[in-house]
């Protein structure tokens, strides 16, 4: 009924708003953009592409979907855009149709060093449906590349993913391009994360290197979920049909009619990431992240990547004898959303791992800077000494070793976090930040 919808929203509306969103691949859309999706675009089906359409009706829908194209590749400076992908995976599940055929094998970051379940994974479509191998990062976070060369000789792979949803550092696209051109294979930067620190210039673009490029829209681009999959002119000099395939790929390969809210309002994002205030934003997310990054390696935490380059902080909690879960948990009884996360070498399982990942592209778009980080890497310290302490001694009591917790002790653990007085009085000292900080 639309007045529970309603109630839900309020509550999640407070919830976004009182807390402190720092999971590295969430943001706050614009109002324009927010309203956009709640566009008429919603009521209109248009199978097909502009000029070439399986419906009537169109004539308007064609001249939003080239508005949005033309954004996506003059943002990106790439020749093809297809801006109808749903999200993330259903792209790069297109991306790898249009790209391979049975037997062709794919070459991708290891999932539990950051890679994505997306580019090859079991449990995925796209791993039933292509073969795939992976290369890890190194216990330093940086890519093995001896690894990922000894692995493109060995298998030849059709398609070499370089990105994921762990990297805290610069990515070397021209490194990528050395191994992949080195065996022919077609290289595709998935740059989900980072796609508005590229749009920004606030880090190198893939697009000299790469054939193609496949970004989700509403990470660090602050627009609304969805994805755009760019073809690259070395793309096209390698296959001068690679943008056709793309485009057949996704429809009819992979998806139906798009979603031409999702379209609009990805135009208007487009447009807002090309303004030159997006460009002090992207900046400033990196500048952010460094500054929390420092804060707590001062505080002895031990980062992959030995820091952070763009907007990821990814903290190895191994010396601290918890695992990411109860430090999210416990993070998020503060009113800090974070998430857990594997780190290069985990011997947990990803649902507790020993990692945690926090970003700060969300809480750089409310106007917070260097001097709120320095507050917040305090709050997170905090918090998660209150964790170790409640895990080591308190609720648990299991000595300075984390065991493997059984359900019992973490559900006494939560209701002990959810009433405990210093987590308590944290969350209500980053309410009073984020009051001063209003969301979009
Ligand atoms: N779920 C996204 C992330 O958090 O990195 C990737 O799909």
């Amino acid at each position: 009924m639309a007045d529970e919808v309603q109630r839900l929203i309020q509550l999640e509306k407070k919830r976004q708003t009182d807390t402190l969103q720092m999971i590295p691949s969430e943001n706050y859309a614009s109002a324009v953009v927010r309203r956009v999706m709640g566009s008429i675009f919603t009521n209109k089906y248009a199978e097909g592409y502009p000029g070439k359409r399986y419906y009537q009706g169109n004539i308007v829908v064609d001249e939003l979907e080239r508005l949005c194209q033309d954004r996506a590749k003059k943002l990106f400076g790439v020749e093809h855009a297809n801006v109808q992908p749903l999200s993330g995976s259903p792209a790069n599940l297109a991306i790898l149709k249009a790209i391979t055929n049975p037997g062709d094998i794919q070459l991708s970051q290891h999932l539990y060093t950051g890679g994505h379940l997306s580019m090859g994974w079991q449990v995925s479509i796209t791993g039933e449906y292509r073969p795939a191998i992976h290369y890890h990062l190194d216990q330093s976070g940086e890519v093995d590349w001896a690894e990922l060369k000894r692995l493109a000789k060995k298998h030849h792979p059709k398609l070499i993913w370089s990105g994921g949803t762990g990297y805290t550092r610069i990515f070397d696209w021209a490194k990528y391009a050395q191994v992949a051109d080195s065996v022919g294979a077609y290289l595709v930067a998935d740059i989900s994360h980072i796609g508005g620190l590229v749009a920004g210039g606030a880090h190198p673009s893939p697009v000299p290197f790469v054939h193609v490029v496949m970004t989700t829209t509403h990470k660090t681009l602050r627009g609304p979920r969805g994805a755009i999959i760019l073809v690259t002119a070395k793309g096209l000099a390698k296959d001068p049909d690679l943008a056709d395939k793309i485009d057949k790929a996704v429809f009819p390969g992979v998806q139906g009619g798009p979603h031409m809210e999702n379209v609009a309002a990805l135009a208007v994002a487009l447009q807002e990431a090309s303004q030159p205030k997006f460009k002090k934003y992207a900046v400033q997310i990196v500048k952010n992240s460094a500054v929390i990054a420092q804060e707590l390696m001062d505080r002895d935490y031990h980062l992959v990547g030995g820091g952070s380059a763009n907007h990821m902080i990814w903290i190895d909690l191994s010396n601290k004898h918890i695992d990411g879960w109860t430090a999210a948990w416990g993070l998020e009884y503060a009113g800090i959303i974070a998430n857990r996360q594997t780190v290069p070498g985990d011997t947990r399982s990803p649902y507790y791992p020993s990692g945690l990942r926090l970003g700060t592209p969300a809480i750089t778009t409310r106007g917070m800077r260097e001097k709120e980080m320095k507050i917040i890497a305090g709050w997170i310290d905090l918090a998660i000494k209150r964790v170790q302490l409640a895990v080591k001694t308190e609720y648990i009591n299991i000595g300075s070793e984390q065991k493997n917790l059984d359900q019992a002790d973490r559900k006494r653990f939560k209701q002990a976090m959810a009433e405990d007085k210093v987590l308590l009085t944290i969350a209500r000292q980053v309410k009073s930040l984020c009051r001063r900080f209003p969301t979009p």
